[in-house]
């Protein structure tokens, strides 16, 4: 036994780092357009005025708005089976508390689902990943408001509605669990608090932070049973940042701050989206902030009511967890943590694991039994374009090989049931970390550089027939 037959193979994607298109066809500005461009080893920042934020490159990103009929026919030339791609809300509401949506937008994502279509490609929809109308931002302070439940919901119910015969699978939030830290103040939940501009430090406030989530849950869950009346054929899907956490040490403080660190990262938010309710540790992460949770009446009948169909996940690294304080942070990436001596880490300090990822898929597997689904997995890496135009990525080969392995062994003899694969940035796109156009996680180049220069082209990478070839041969092949 192998991958399943039907084993969804593609890539993904997110609107605010690829589509471009900012201002076009009633587009309303984005949070995400409020970002300036960061570099290799400073993450970007929030800006304040509009000026400020017209800064290469989320604004024209990879310019799908124009490509999308050439991307998707590279994308059925890989064979994929899926595209996971997201809506950009402010395309459909441009200043998200409108009444009435965006016909031109709405038109816009039909002619994307039909040219995927064309191309047996299905659609996988993020309904919200990292951005939101900047208007939500600045009249209400993102979801630290409870009106955005609404706003949501009526965005769900458009695109619901819309798309009904056109999309299949929807995923609720992107990594739904950064808010549980706070860079996902900004990112996540569109809050502002006042202080620095880096939106990794800004000054934090875990209150606004921790309620915005709850907002989050119950517009989830709320969304999920509004999608299943509209159509009893949509599947629905959490998708959660998976940090995989070892124990540094056999210490056994260790391994209690690394089941703590797990708890609050992962489970606190997966648990209330796929079992419908707050994990039994919440008041300790509650304790911890000093969290006081506002629920309203209705609130925890929704979230029990609103539970998903499939666990999505997005998986690039692993982290140690110390106590010692001379090792806590010396892993050098985004997520902190300790360096692990078996492991040698990307270009940006992100460990590569991948028998993180079958320990991940059956951790997952074993606590939820429903279908999993890895969204996000990939080598962010500088590419260099030879004279004849080739691309030779064979280190991007590797990892993705290694971690299709993985998964294998997750399937095959571990049991896990696991729907599909959709390696991340599969067309380069923008890094939503540092907001470079170097950082290419692709199996096709785009001609652009970290300030915008360049003809936007196409071309395949030795990845792009390497990967042809593994979904050709269902993960056989590799
Ligand atoms: C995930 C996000 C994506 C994506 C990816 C890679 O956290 O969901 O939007 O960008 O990380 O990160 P980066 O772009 O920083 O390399």
């Amino acid at each position: 036994m192998s991958f399943p037959k039907n084993f969804l193979w593609g890539g993904a994607t997110a609107a605010n780092q690829f589509e471009g298109g900012w201002n076009l066809g009633g587009k309303g500005p984005s949070d995400a357009d409020m970002m300036t461009n960061g570099t290799h080893t400073t993450p970007r920042q929030i800006t304040r005025t509009w000026e400020e934020g017209l800064c290469y490159p989320n604004h024209f990103a990879s310019d799908f708005y124009h490509r999308h009929a050439e991307d998707a026919a590279l994308m059925g030339e890989m064979g994929f089976k899926v595209f996971r791609i997201s809506i950009n809300w402010s395309r459909i509401f441009p200043n998200g508390d409108d009444l009435v949506p965006n016909e031109e937008g709405l038109a816009f994502y039909d002619q994307v689902f039909d040219e995927l279509h064309e191309q047996g490609i299905e659609p996988l929809v993020t309904i919200s990943h990292y951005e939101l109308p900047w208007h939500l931002t600045e009249k209400y302070n993102g979801w630290a408001s409870r009106d955005l439940i609404d706003f949501y919901v009526r965005y769900c119910e458009t695109i619901f509605t819309r798309y009904r015969d056109k999309v299949k699978y929807w995923l609720t939030f992107n990594e739904i669990n950064c808010g549980t830290m706070p860079l996902g103040g900004y990112l996540g939940l569109g809050i502002l608090n006042e202080g620095t501009r880096d939106f990794l430090n800004q000054v934090d406030d875990p209150q606004l932070r921790f309620q915005g989530l709850h907002h989050q849950f119950v517009a989830s869950a709320r969304a999920v049973k509004l999608a299943h009346q509209i159509n009893p054929d949509f599947k629905i899907g959490c998708m959660i940042a998976y940090m995989a956490n070892y124990p540094y040490s056999c210490n056994p403080a260790d391994v209690i701050a690394c089941q703590q660190k797990m708890d609050e990262g992962n489970y606190y938010c997966g648990d209330v989206q796929v079992r419908g309710e707050y994990p039994h540790f919440a008041q300790r992460v509650w304790d911890k902030y000093g969290v006081k949770l506002d629920v309203a009446e209705g609130d925890l009948e929704d979230l029990a009511s609103g539970t998903v169909d499939f666990y999505s996940f997005s998986y690039y690294m692993s982290n140690a967890v110390s106590t010692d304080p001379a090792l806590a942070s010396t892993g050098g990436n985004l997520m902190g943590g300790a360096k692990n001596p078996y492991l040698k880490a990307s270009d940006w300090g992100w460990q590569i694991d991948p028998d993180g990822l079958r320990w991940t898929l059956n951790e997952l597997y074993g606590r939820y039994r429903i279908p999993l689904m890895v969204v996000e997995n990939g080598l962010g890496a500088f590419d260099t374009v030879e004279d004849d135009g080739a691309i030779h990525d064979s280190y991007r080969i590797d990892y993705l090989r290694m971690h299709i392995e993985a998964m294998k062994k997750a399937v095959e003899v571990d049991g896990v049931d696991l729907m599909g694969y959709t390696p991340w940035g599969c067309i380069d796109l923008v890094s939503a970390s540092t907001g470079e156009m170097g950082k290419r996680y692709g199996f096709v180049y785009v001609d652009a550089d970290d300030e915008g220069n360049g003809t936007f082209d196409r071309s395949r990478k030795d990845s792009f027939f390497w990967y042809k070839k593994v979904i050709e041969s269902n993960g056989e092949d590799l």
